[in-house]
């Protein structure tokens, strides 16, 4: 068994890559839930979407987001009468997956279980397991106004300064069951190359959740989202400058340093700097591009680290 640590649309593509040499029953993948958004009444969670469409072969991968070939006739129709959410498209197979979550939570059914019955609906064997139950909400201040991560990102392609970071919540979340479970059970937990501020501390910073990491007798492994400072994609890059860290693997190195035993970088990296680091560093080509790079990452990572 093993676990990948998923958010945003990198993680995914590694999950890409495993689900087509180990078997799907084996691959447990805990996502990030801070990014979830209500928009007309309906619960979003652009994460677990992005992982359950990956998996059930029907994620877009032109576009980064949603379903394939997927229309936007609601979306139309509603922004012509309300242009609110104009900026946030939502696709109409997509609304359908928003409108079935929402009824399912609202009839009393918990975050963890509705992915469950989803999986099973669209026949995905791994579990997808949301990293709690409870509502935590990454927002962005900038100094004025707070704005929801998807406003910040979304509406204004993050143009605009950061002065602080809010896991809304967190403090009083806690790591879902099947997220304690899986990490336990685990002979392998992988970080995977998602955007560390918003992607993967908001799993990281649940109540216990590091401890319960380190006190896992799995190998902890991270993949780095960084090469030669510039981030795969999304907005690590604006919000680690915003937190005065350096845009390096280096720097993510250091974030994930206490719970981790190797850190993965790419082979063209070279950072004498990892030295001063108690962690294995471990150099390969780690890009994800294609079907190709992703098989050949995932039979690197359970070659040396999962057989
Ligand atoms: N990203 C965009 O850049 N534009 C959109 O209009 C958009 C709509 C959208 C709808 C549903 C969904 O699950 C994701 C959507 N995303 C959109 C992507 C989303 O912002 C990102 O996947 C995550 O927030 C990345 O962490």
């Amino acid at each position: 068994m093993l676990t990948v640590l998923s958010g945003g649309t990198g993680s995914r593509k590694l999950i890409d890559g495993l689900v087509k040499i180990i078997p799907q029953k084996e691959i447990n993948v805990i996502v990030n839930t801070a990014d979830d958004i209500e928009i007309y009444g309906l619960y979003i969670s652009p994460d677990v979407d992005s992982v359950i469409y990956t998996l059930a072969g029907i994620f877009d991968e032109e576009r980064g987001w949603g379903i394939k070939n997927d229309t936007f006739n609601f979306h139309e129709m509603i922004t012509r009468i309300v242009p609110t959410y104009s900026w946030f498209h939502i696709g109409d197979k997509d609304l359908a997956i928003h409108v079935l979550r929402t009824n399912l939570l609202k009839s009393g059914m918990k975050l963890t279980e509705v992915t469950k019955f989803l999986c099973e609906k669209l026949n995905i064997d791994c579990k997808i397991i949301p990293m709690t139950n409870d509502k935590v909400t990454t927002y962005i201040f900038d100094g004025i106004k707070k704005r929801h991560f998807q406003e910040f990102w979304v509406l204004h392609r993050g143009n605009m300064p950061i002065k602080s970071i809010i896991f809304d919540n967190i403090e009083n979340a806690t790591p879902s069951n099947e997220a304690v479970e899986a990490i336990l059970k685990s002979k392998l937990i992988i970080i995977g190359p998602s955007n560390p501020i918003t992607s993967i501390n908001p799993i990281l910073s649940l109540a216990r959740m590091k401890d319960i990491i380190i006190s896992s007798e799995a190998k902890k492994i991270a993949i780095s989202p960084i090469v030669k400072g510039s981030p795969f994609s999304g907005p690590a890059a604006k919000l680690m400058e915003s937190l005065g860290l350096e845009v390096s693997a280096y720097q993510v190195a250091k974030i994930y340093e206490d719970i981790i035993d190797v850190f993965i970088i790419d082979e063209n990296e070279n950072d004498d700097r990892f030295k001063e680091l108690n962690i294995e560093i471990v150099k390969t080509n780690i890009s994800l591009k294609t079907q190709e790079d992703r098989i050949r990452l995932a039979k690197f990572i359970v070659n040396n680290y999962y057989k």
